[in-house]
């Protein structure tokens, strides 16, 4: 562990400490937040509670608060503290900013720094850093917890895939940090270049941004002989860093000195029982630029209830499988594209590479799924297809409850990512088929 005195520290303790910095917290974004100003009063709330069930009686916050104070109305200090802004990708509408005090670089290290060391990091590692720098958190934000650790930061970014592979054999990666799909390519690359991932010191990896399955983490450990961990943070509420696996992969732990996690209803926004699934929200302890009260991230996640083996006491999290606004329905069943990705990955013949494709049959929605074929199946043996396009469909129907039409298509047909990878096309809007 990076910080043991706190990521394993008693939970009566740790109650208080968050109690505490709660009621700060609240002081603070009151004070200095027009926004939350208004929301409390309106409420006819006081920016206090007694316990921590208290907050469960304090209004949420959502997205659209902050494109409301766009660019930097909910700042809760002078433009003069904040050191650095980040802004959210804007694919779901207008984008955000997001500002950090000096403080919260240094606490947002730290977070990073353990995330690292949740994948069995140290200062003796090399991290090669394919997360995207820029507005994006990733890049800079694991680059920080990297040096935070004491671990060589190789500052690569996104992109340039041919080169990723020539910098984590020359300089001897033994860490590699992007989202999960990107490594993907990044292992197909290397073979392509004719360089076995084995062979090369590579050991871990830092994989999150985007969701993915327990099936396409066997397969990334496979294919890179590295052990994968799933990392998760959102802009909103820090950047990567706020929960991460640690070596049990069983959950996220939750950065729970720095952040209050709750599990909510999405229709009722009611709290749900630990164990039940829901729409997670967070709340910031600590955070001075940009704090954020009951902050709805529209992920769906549940609280796995008892303690890890690992001895780090923070709650933890499962990962996340999908946001309510990716979650696709599908005549009345819920599917969200990761489910998908999960049956796919366990199906040998199936690259990992698959898109959901949305159109118009008439007025009705026509969804078909587009599934890579790996590089080891002849595309002109038909029988074979057909065998291997009706085991991907029914497995799909069994597993998911309901059929969708499934195509499947040649190698390296479907557009890689370097980022967060787009799993769903869209083609409604463009006539019908
Ligand atoms: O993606 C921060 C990040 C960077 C996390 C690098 C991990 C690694 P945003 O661009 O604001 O921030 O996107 C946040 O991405 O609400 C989730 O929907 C999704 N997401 C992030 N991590 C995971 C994950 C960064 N491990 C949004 N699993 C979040 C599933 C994830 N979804």
């Amino acid at each position: 562990m990076f910080q043991p005195e706190v990521e394993s520290m008693v939970r009566a303790e740790l109650d208080s400490l968050q109690l505490e910095r709660l009621n700060a917290l609240l002081e603070r974004a009151y004070a200095n937040v027009p926004t939350y100003r208004e929301k409390f009063d309106s409420a006819g709330t006081r920016p206090h509670v007694d316990d921590l069930a208290g907050l469960a009686g304090l209004p949420f916050t959502v997205k659209d608060d902050l494109r409301a104070a766009y660019p930097y109305g909910m700042f809760a200090v002078p433009l003069h503290d904040i050191v650095r802004v980040h802004s959210s990708s804007g694919t779901t509408g207008q984008i955000t900013v997001v500002g950090y005090t000096e403080g919260d670089i240094s606490r947002w290290a730290d977070m990073m720094a353990r995330t690292i060391a949740c994948a069995g990091g140290t200062a003796d590692d090399v991290v090669q850093i394919a997360y995207g720098y820029g507005l994006f958190t990733g890049g800079l934000g694991v680059h920080y917890g990297a040096e935070r650790l004491g671990a060589t930061a190789i500052p690569i970014s996104g992109g340039n895939t041919k080169r990723q592979v020539q910098v984590m054999k020359d300089f001897g990666t033994t860490i590699l940090a992007c989202t999960p799909s990107y490594a993907v390519l990044i292992g197909e690359t290397a073979m392509e270049m004719g360089i076995d991932p084995h062979d090369l010191p590579l050991r871990a990896g830092v994989f999150g941004a985007e969701p993915w399955s327990d099936n396409m983490r066997t397969q990334i450990e496979e294919m890179l002989g590295i052990t994968a961990i799933d990392i998760y943070g959102l802009s909103e509420v820090l950047g990567p860093g706020v929960a991460s696996e640690c070596l049990e992969k069983h959950g996220l732990h939750v950065n729970e000195d720095h952040f209050i996690i709750e599990i909510v209803d999405p229709e009722t926004l009611l709290p749900v029982p630990d164990g039940e699934q829901g729409e997670v929200v967070f709340t910031t302890l600590t955070k001075e630029g940009i704090p954020v009260i009951r902050y709805r991230t529209r992920d769906i996640s549940r609280i796995i209830p008892g303690e890890c083996q690992c001895g780090r006491t923070f709650r933890r999290m499962e990962r996340v499988t999908g946001r309510t606004d990716d979650m696709l329905i599908i005549r009345g069943v819920n599917v969200f594209p990761s489910q998908i990705e999960q049956v796919l990955a366990g199906i040998p013949g199936v690259a990992p590479h698959y898109q959901v494709v949305l159109s118009k049959r008439g007025s009705m929605d026509h969804v078909e799924v587009h599934v890579e074929v790996g590089p080891e199946v002849a595309f002109d043996e038909i029988k074979t297809l057909e065998r291997l396009r009706n085991r991907v469909a029914s497995e799909i129907a069994s597993t998911l409850a309901v059929s969708l039409d499934v195509k499947l298509v040649e190698p390296k047909s479907i557009q890689r990512s370097e980022g967060k990878a787009k799993r769903v096309v869209d083609l409604r809007n463009e006539g019908s088929e």
